[in-house]
Order: structure tokens, then C-alpha cells, then sequence
């Protein structure tokens, strides 16, 4: 039987949240045999190449630990200062310092090494995000030959970008190692086909002597878990959140955002577009709430300290400028909140302000949409640069940067009548039901499954 492996950075551990990508990868695990592997989340000083597996709630993991030093060159460093700021438009926040290269192909090498062993012949494998996009390449030096998947979560960087990374031809050469490379969105295929017809990426390509096709390379826009946010719903905590809100609220209309703090979301401009708005219309003004929830990310990194400075900076002087004594008009909380406490305020929201200045897809987007009440939808505000705003053409498009452009939707939005927000609601729904992110994988293990750019 055709076993499956999944492969990401980090490995489920007992305590993960289960997020709908989770939720998902373990159906595909518990459906099929096989197990998921990574970085085992732990340091050691000097680290085993053996894998370790575990059973996690059910499902096989496996990993190895890493030493503090390969950690850093390879996510903070390689991963998270070059790969993560250059793939989303932003080479002034890259750190391209040579030993993290270096590092991100070492630890690659190391988990390949570490997993090679315990593939046998008809697995598929499945590799996950920028972190592992030379581990296909590390594989097949160990005489894998199985099917190789990989998912890039994050978008495809444009060319001129991609061009000013260090080793960008030695990076982009090893995606010929996967069989299927699956992008957020048809921009990013678009791009990543320029690039490789630019770049001649099939000159690029290993030789034909080992019998390999360049891979196939298809856009699989990910998404949610629309059941899972409806069932949600119905717990006490969600309804309990949602009340204690709603009473703080008063009859006011809560615009709500919720996104990792980091600088490719939009924070600071999103504020902005917030302060016009109410300089603009002082009609909205104790009629408004604007809830941002922003849990901090990656912050032992200097960028992500200096956004979350300055958005206390932006924050501040909305409140200072604009607050009452009986008004608060934006609440700003940098805390995690569990996920059924999400449901609720999404269900309560009547705008989503999901303005990322660059995102793969963007999965709040779809929340949001999962958790609106057919009686009395809520509409969502959506960058034109996620992935999202590819296949929800029904919310409202605004340009990130152009925050005056982005107060006029607010506007929009918080003043569209019922039968309007109705109406594009219905077709919002049913496309993040097209998109359900168990359809996502079953079409990427299909096309895995079923490719055959591989000759053996
Ligand atoms: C990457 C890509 C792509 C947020 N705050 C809390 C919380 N969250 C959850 C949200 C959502 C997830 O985190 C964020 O997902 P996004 O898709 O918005 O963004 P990234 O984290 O950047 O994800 C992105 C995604 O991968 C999947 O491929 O869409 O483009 O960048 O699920 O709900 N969850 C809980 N508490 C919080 O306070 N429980």
C-alpha cells in the first residue's frame, strides 16, 4: 500500500493548536499509513543524525533535533531573513549573510540523511514551505527515487527579486528535484514559468542521464476548514466571546483584523487607512470599533521588534487623535486567542480588514467567510496581493499602499445594505467551500500520485 509522508519544518507535537492545515494533513495521515517529519522543535548540542519517532495523538512523527547554530543560519538566518522578506517583496529586510546559505543546505542534508532510510519504494512524498526547498535534490543523492511533492505556503517572489538573492540559480535548480511544485496562485505559476524560461531553468535542470523531467508546476490555492469554523461556533467559548464582546460594544460595528504580527501583513498602513477614515467621516465616530488581533511571530529577529514598535507608534496616535472618554476607537492586542475565541469574534465582526501588503493566500480571509450568519453577513476588505483576492472576486479589492483607497471601502463596507453583503457573501461561500483545504490536498496527492514527468 502506497504509504504517505509528509514533510514541514516543524512536526505536529502534542500541544499544536490544531490549525485547519493540521487538521487536514493529519486526515491525509490517518486515511493512508505513513507518518509526518521535521525538526523535532528541540536543541542539542550535538545532535543525532537517527530519527526519533513518536506517536502524536495517533499519527506517526519522526525528526531530528538541531544544534542552536544550525537553527539560527537555517530559520532565523536563510529561511526567515532572506527567503521570507525577499519572497514577499521586501529586499531591504533581507540579512544575506553567506553562512546562512550554507547552513539552510546543511540542515536540509541532515534531515534527508535522516529520513532517507525510512522511505520505502511506493511512498509519496510531500514537502512543505520554504524551509525544504532543497531537500528533494538532498533525497535523491540517497537513491530516492519515489514521487516527490512540495508546497510553497508563501508566494513566488518576482523575478528581479528572486535574481538578487545569493545563490538564487543553485536554489531555483532544486525544485527540478520535486515532481510537483504547487503554488498559492496563478501569478505565482505565471512567474515562476518566466523565471525558468529566463533563467533557462531547464538548461539548469540535472541532466537528462538520470532520467528526470522538469516538474510540473500548478497552482493549488489553499484553504480552510468551513465545518470545523461552523462547529466552532456552537461551542460555549466562542458564544461566550462573542457575547462579552458584544456587550463592550454597545451597538457599535467591530471591524476586526487578525494576523501573525509580522511586516507582510499590512499593520501600519491598515491603521492609517483607519485614522482617514474617521478623520474623513465623523459620522462613524463612536458608531466604529476596530479590533486588531496580533499575535507576535519570529520575534527574535530585529525586523519583527521594529514592527511591532512602530504599529504601537501608528496605535497610539489613532487613540490620541481620536478616543473619548466613553469611546475607545481601536483595540489592539499583541496576545494569541484560542481558536473557538476567533470563530466568535469573526461571527461578530461586520467588516474583515484583511489588507496584507503580499501573502500566499491568506487563510483569515476564509475564516472570516466561514463564520459570517446568512441573516446578517459581515464583509471582507481584501488586499488585491493575497492569493485570496485570485479567487474571491466578491469582496471588496483595495490596494494595501493606497490607504485612502482602502478607508473608502471601509466606508463602503460598513454602509452596504443586507441584501448586498447577502449576495456577496453567497458566492464567497461557496468558493472557500471549493477551496476546503481537505480538497487541497486530496487534488495535490492526485496530481502527485498520478504525474508522470518522472521516467523511471
Ligand atoms: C502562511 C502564508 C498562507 C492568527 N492569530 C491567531 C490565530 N491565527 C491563525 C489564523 C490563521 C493563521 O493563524 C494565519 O494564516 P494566514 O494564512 O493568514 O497567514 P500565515 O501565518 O502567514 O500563513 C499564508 C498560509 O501559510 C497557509 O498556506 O495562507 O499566505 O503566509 O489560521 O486563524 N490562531 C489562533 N489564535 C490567534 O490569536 N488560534
Amino acid at each position: 500500500m502506497t504509504r504517505q509522508i509528509i514533510i514541514s519544518n516543524r512536526t505536529p507535537g502534542t500541544s499544536t493548536a490544531a490549525g485547519g492545515l493540521a487538521v487536514a494533513l493529519r486526515k491525509v495521515l490517518t486515511e493512508r499509513d505513513g507518518f509526518w517529519f521535521g525538526w523535532t522543535g528541540e536543541f542539542a548540542e550535538d545532535p543525532s543524525d537517527e530519527a526519533q519517532f513518536r506517536d502524536v495523538g495517533g499519527i506517526t512523527v519522526g525528526g531530528i533535533d538541531l544544534s542552536r547554530d544550525e537553527h539560527h543560519a537555517y530559520y532565523e538566518g536563510f529561511s526567515n531573513s532572506v527567503l521570507w522578506p525577499a519572497f514577499h517583496h521586501r529586499l531591504d529586510l533581507t540579512d544575506m549573510r553567506p553562512e546562512f546559505y550554507e547552513g539552510y543546505r546543511a540542515v536540509n542534508k541532515r534531515l534527508a540523511a535522516a529520513l532517507a532510510p525510512h522511505i520505502q519504494p511506493d511512498d509519496l512524498i510531500w514537502v512543505h514551505d520554504y524551509h525544504l526547498i532543497p531537500l528533494a535534490e538532498a533525497l535523491r543523492k540517497h537513491g530516492i527515487n519515489n514521487r516527490i511533492g512540495f508546497f510553497l505556503h508563501i508566494p513566488f517572489p518576482e523575478i528581479e527579486t528572486l535574481n538578487a538573492i545569493p545563490h538564487h540559480e543553485d536554489l531555483m535548480r532544486a525544485f527540478n528535484a520535486f515532481d510537483v511544485v504547487g503554488l498559492q496562485a496563478e501569478r505565482d505559476v505565471a512567474t515562476y514559468n518566466d523565471y525558468a524560461l529566463n533563467a533557462r531553468l531547464g538548461d539548469l535542470a540535472p541532466s537528462a542521464g538520470n532520467g528526470r523531467h522538469a516538474p510540473t508546476v500548478m497552482a493549488f490555492p489553499i484553504g480552510t476548514a468551513p465545518s470545523g469554523f461552523a462547529a466552532l461556533l456552537e461551542t460555549e467559548q466562542a458564544q461566550r466571546t462573542r457575547e462579552l464582546v458584544a456587550r463592550a460594544m454597545a451597538d457599535r460595528n467591530l471591524i476586526i483584523g487578525v494576523d501573525r504580527l509580522d511586516y507582510s501583513k499590512g499593520l501600519p498602513q491598515r491603521f492609517e487607512a483607519y485614522e482617514q477614515l474617521l478623520a474623513a467621516h465623523r459620522d462613524l465616530h463612536r458608531e466604529v470599533h476596530f479590533l486588531q488581533i496580533a499575535p507576535p511571530s519570529r520575534d527574535t529577529i530585529p525586523e519583527y521588534q521594529e514592527i511591532s514598535e512602530r504599529l504601537d507608534l501608528v496605535a497610539g496616535r489613532v487613540m490620541g487623535r481620536f478616543a473619548e472618554p466613553d469611546w475607545t476607537p481601536l483595540n489592539y492586542v499583541k496576545r494569541a486567542y484560542p481558536q473557538a475565541a476567533l470563530a466568535g469574534l469573526y461571527n461578530l465582526a461586520g467588516v474583515a480588514l484583511v489588507t496584507p501588503l503580499r501573502d500566499g493566500m491568506n487563510l483569515v480571509a476564509h475564516e472570516y467567510v466561514a463564520c459570517q450568519d446568512e441573516a446578517d453577513p459581515g464583509v471582507l476588505v481584501l488586499s488585491r496581493f493575497a492569493g485570496a483576492a485570485e479567487i474571491f472576486e466578491d469582496a471588496l479589492l483595495v490596494n494595501p499602499h493606497d490607504t485612502q483607497e482602502t478607508a473608502d471601502a471601509l466606508y463602503t463596507a460598513l454602509r452596504m445594505p443586507l441584501a448586498e453583503r447577502q449576495s456577496r457573501w453567497r458566492h464567497l461561500k461557496a468558493v472557500i467551500e471549493d477551496y476546503a483545504v481537505d480538497h487541497w490536498a486530496q487534488r495535490f496527492l492526485t496530481a502527485l500520485a498520478n504525474d508522470t514527468s518522472t521516467s523511471s
